[in-house]
């Protein structure tokens, strides 16, 4: 053999074997990685995963690590499946100042905190587009509660909790006139927008929530928040983009500045401030929704709100200069750092809670005032940066072990780096294009860590094509050993903007089962059927109704041409999992799904002369089709 032939036979040599080393280990990485995700039937998943459905105006329910969908919570959006936002009792869940809007973008979902660590009582929800934050409950899995937030205009930095959900915060993403009026878009920057800062109470109690204060804010785009724990508790730390305050061309307008900012906000400066009386009253109509147990949406048109102009309540807030168009602002467990994202930015700033406080006493550290509030020098409140870290970082979330995890959109990728030394100690890549990312209860005073999910904006090759829009991604990482592993990728319903985590046994066993007859207190259920009945007022008929296996009750329904009929239909059964359907045939309306011991009501008008069936839509048992029975309409 030559030598020319003799290095090319050892370099093939050397890459068959190298290729087959590779094929092997990938092999074996793929059997341990499907048992990792493998539920075996009968066994049940480690972990609920609350995902947003983005465009869809829903959240998705699945389980981890199987990565299976449980359910759909529907949201701000109609679910023709249940009938929610088209029933008698959920139709006004969706009503606001700008009329029943029944469409929203959703985006991140923020399960209630007890002292910093996930309590599992409610999954709360953001509307950016008209703005609204949603409660759901975590027993029922239902949205009981939708408050519209005035004075605002895209609610992106929605809804953040505080410590102890005293408050969800929720700030602008567009600024605009406040309140609304004509005015030249060129007078953008010149003071005559603003942006706004809206602190939401919730009732320990119940849950329900109310607008206790907002505060005007400079004319800039308010991205995503977090709020303190520990020492940082009065905090809640807010990215801004746009402080260029451009108008038009805003991709190049609002990425001339090296750094914008992150905005520190006393929560609780701020509610002293408005006890002290300086906040005015001041114009906002919204409306404040709520469901009550088993009966119909209560809506509440509401007006007025308590302003604050930080200049009226001196260290309310302050500007950390923060590179480049931050996004994610997010503080580890301990509450000592708030690492910021910047969408064009080539390290992560980690800002010090603690420095900061250091930083306010001296006035020697502030660079300059915007409607005042003081600007911070950039080195006075910074722990430190990671250097080089990827392309385009955005979210931060933390493990149970001293490390977080930023994605960053540009390079797709995950970054695993060192809280307090700040180094990159691993590079996890995403297929395509991650936004968020979630660890279960990553931003908790106690994570508990274990695994994480990329939430991917674009799949592309991932999976078997369904025409021209693919479905989105997430992806699986095992993050307990000291390398993260890829476990599984699978697709989403909607856009999985964020998502949060939480240990399916801090919920499984508090989930109800069935409303209790007994207490049912919908003003037209009844609890047996011999209160099954039609009652006539003028052309409007009242059919109380009751469904139970295999019949409805009463059997036929006979009125006039013109006649109004309200059915209200309640499951006399006391068995879980065992839901009635109700359907007219040929009705404009969708189907009522009625759980054991609910009352629902569809409206239907008796147009044409003629005989219509309605029927059970959800098969209940061995005689489900025989449930069927039926309307006279006569002249
Ligand atoms: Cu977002």
């Amino acid at each position: 053999m030559s030598k020319l032939v003799k290095i090319i036979f050892l370099v093939s040599l050397v890459a068959i074997i190298a290729s087959c080393g590779k094929k092997q280990g990938q092999a074996l990485l793929a059997s341990n990685a499907a048992q990792k995700v493998y539920v075996a039937p009968g066994e049940k998943d480690e972990v609920y995963a609350f995902m947003s459905g983005g465009f869809n105006g829903q959240i998705g329910v699945y389980g981890i690590p199987s990565a299976r969908l449980f359910k759909i919570i529907p949201v701000f959006s109609l679910f023709q499946e249940n009938s929610y936002g088209s029933d008698e009792e959920t139709k006004d869940m969706l009503l606001t100042s700008k009329g029943y809007v029944t469409w929203d973008d959703s985006h991140h979902p923020e399960l209630s905190l007890t002292n910093g660590n996930h309590d599992g009582r409610w999954l709360f929800i953001n509307g950016n587009n008209t703005p609204r934050i949603a409660r759901i409950d975590l027993t029922t899995f239902e949205t009981k509660e939708i408050i519209e937030i005035p004075n605002t205009a895209g609610n992106h930095a929605s809804p953040f909790l505080t410590e102890n959900t005293e408050y969800a915060m929720s700030a602008t993403r567009f600024s605009i006139p406040i309140p609304q009026k004509d005015i030249a878009i060129e007078e953008m920057g010149k003071g005559k927008f603003n942006g706004s800062i809206s602190m939401i109470k919730i009732d320990p109690k119940d849950g329900k929530m109310s607008v206790e204060l907002q505060m005007l804010a400079p004319a800039f785009s308010y991205d995503l928040s977090r709020c303190g724990k520990g020492p940082s508790h009065d905090w809640c730390f807010f990215t801004t983009y746009n402080t260029e305050q451009a108008f038009q061309m805003i991709e190049v307008g609002a990425s001339k500045n090296d750094k914008d900012y992150v905005m520190a906000f006393n929560w609780v400066k701020a509610k002293a401030c408005k006890d002290a009386g300086k906040a005015k009253d001041f114009s906002g109509v919204y409306y404040h929704n709520y469901l009550p147990e088993n009966a119909p949406a209560v809506a509440e048109k509401m007006s007025g709100v308590k302003l604050l102009d930080p200049k009226d309540c001196p260290g309310v807030a302050y500007f950390l200069p923060t590179p480049k168009s931050p996004h994610g602002s997010d503080v580890d467990p301990s509450g000592e750092y708030i690492a910021a994202g910047g969408k064009l930015a080539s390290v992560i700033a980690v800002h010090s809670y603690s420095k900061l406080v250091k930083a306010i006493e001296d006035k020697a550290n502030f660079s300059g005032e915007v409607m005042g509030i003081p600007i911070m020098k950039y080195e006075s409140t910074l722990a430190g940066e990671v250097k080089k870290p990827c392309l385009g970082p955005l979210h931060t979330e933390f493990d149970n072990n001293g490390f977080a995890y930023t994605s960053c959109f540009v390079s797709s990728e995950v970054v695993k780096w060192d809280v307090k030394s700040r180094e990159v100690v691993q590079h996890m890549p995403a297929f395509y294009s991650i936004g968020h990312l979630s660890v279960v209860g990553g931003d908790n005073k106690k994570p508990y860590g274990k695994y994480l999910v990329a939430l991917n904006k674009i799949t592309k090759d991932r999976y078997l094509p369904v025409g021209m829009e693919l479905a989105q991604s997430a992806q699986l990482w095992d993050i307990s050993g000291s390398t993260a592993e890829l476990l599984s990728d699978f697709p989403t319903v909607g856009e999985p903007h964020y998502a949060q985590m939480i240990p399916a046994a801090m919920l499984k066993d508090k989930t109800k089962k069935i409303f209790p007859l007994e207490e049912n207190k919908h003003p037209y259920g009844i609890k047996s059927e011999k209160d099954a009945r039609i009652e006539r007022n003028g052309n409007q008929v009242h059919i109380y109704m009751t469904s139970i296996r295999s019949h409805f009750k009463p059997d036929k329904v006979e009125v006039k041409k013109g006649d109004m009929l309200h059915f209200h239909v309640t499951n006399l059964e006391q068995d879980y999992d065992v839901p009635h359907g109700f359907a007219i045939n040929g009705s404009t309306l969708p189907n009522l799904l009625i759980m054991p011991g609910q009352t629902k009501t569809m409206k239907w008008e008796a147009k044409e002369v003629g005989v219509y069936p309605f029927y059970c839509t959800d098969f209940c048992s061995a005689l489900h089709q025989e449930m069927q029975q039926y309307i006279r309409v006569s002249p």
